[in-house]
């Protein structure tokens, strides 16, 4: 007998393989697996933090010791994790090479990221280095494949002159001492100050420095370029992602609203489920798995 997941399966790869356009929305979810703490549902970290207190401009602008300590340990956290399945299959969709076998009539494929954590590129870099045939044809596509709209938690951006750049050591500075925080508890806790000559600072000008990432109320990164992925694509895989943050949360409708089909990967129900046309119920690690072995 045929089961209904087994259909909604068949039909999604079929509808893969006249794809053109694919464009991927991918949020905490696909890093769960990793280990990094998501944001709202069960056991995301904000349900014990105040998130206007710690990703905001404001918060920031009012207490940028207490916001660095939160970013700090989270940066670790993301530095240390590895990439799970869920980023290796996405990895390798991102090879032109790889994702022919799927959807032979792709012409594009993007991956719109809200995550800042950097997985997915090591995911991506750690491929490349084991398939070494497929690096050279790759190198280009990959590196423009994948568009982080939250910005990177890994970027250091100074609040006065606007230089931005990455920096992987840590910790950034002495006063961020990771021995000293035991978790998202301690981060979120105001009773250690730090003043802000003591923090992170531009390397270019001096002025203070924050983390390079998109707090509410700022403008995400790529708007311009997104945009136009939106309007091109005729397939938008969403995974892991509550649905909740705009503007990353539009983009599947408006997919779907000029014709293109929608398929959901997550654990749980998502805002928007009931106008999806294909959705996979599961750990986006073994379900992204089954669907694209
Ligand atoms: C699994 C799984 C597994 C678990 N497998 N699934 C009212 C007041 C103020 C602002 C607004 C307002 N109304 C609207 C706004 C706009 C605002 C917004 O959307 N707010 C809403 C919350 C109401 N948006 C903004 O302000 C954005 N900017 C903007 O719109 O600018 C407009 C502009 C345009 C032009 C010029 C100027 C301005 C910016 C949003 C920035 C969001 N920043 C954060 C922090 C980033 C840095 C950091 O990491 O700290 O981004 S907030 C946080 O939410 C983070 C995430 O990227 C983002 C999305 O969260 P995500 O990824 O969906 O995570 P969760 O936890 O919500 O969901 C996880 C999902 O995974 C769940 O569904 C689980 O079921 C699932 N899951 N395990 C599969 N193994
Ligand atoms: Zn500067």
């Amino acid at each position: 007998s045929v089961n209904v997941e087994d259909i909604v399966l068949h039909n999604f790869r079929e509808y893969v393989k006249s794809a053109k356009h694919i464009l991927v929305i991918t949020g905490a979810g696909l890093s769960a697996a990793s280990g990094i703490p998501t944001f709202r549902d069960g056991g995301g970290m904000w349900n014990s933090l105040d998130v206007e207190k710690l990703a905001t401009p404001e918060a920031f602008a009012t207490n940028p010791g207490l916001v660095w300590q939160f970013y700090h340990y989270r940066r670790v956290k993301a530095l240390e994790a590895q990439p799970n399945q869920a980023h290796y299959v996405l990895a390798r969709l991102s090879i032109p090479k790889l994702l022919k076998k799927v959807a032979p009539q792709a012409k594009t494929f993007h991956h719109v990221t809200q995550n800042v954590d950097r997985l997915i590129i090591r995911a991506m870099d750690n491929l490349n280095n084991d398939t070494p045939e497929s690096l050279s044809h790759l190198n280009h596509s990959r590196v423009n494949s994948v568009i982080e709209i939250h910005g990177r938690i890994t970027d250091v951006q100074c609040t006065q002159c606007g230089h931005r750049e990455e920096v992987l050591s840590s910790p950034l500075c002495s006063s961020l001492d990771t021995s000293i925080l035991n978790g998202y508890e301690d981060a979120g806790s105001e009773h250690r100050y730090i003043a802000p000559e003591d923090l992170p600072r531009c390397s270019a000008c001096g002025a203070l420095a924050r983390p390079g990432v998109v707090w509410f109320g700022e403008k995400p990164y790529h708007l311009d370029d997104i945009n136009l992925l939106v309007y091109k694509a005729d397939l938008c895989i969403v995974i892991g992602t509550s649905s909740t943050v705009r503007p990353a949360s539009t983009y599947a409708y408006r997919v779907q609203r000029h014709g293109g089909k929608v398929a959901v990967f997550n654990l749980n129900e998502s805002v928007g489920d009931e106008r999806a046309d294909f959705i996979f119920r599961g750990p986006c690690e073994t379900e992204l798995l089954r669907v694209f072995p």
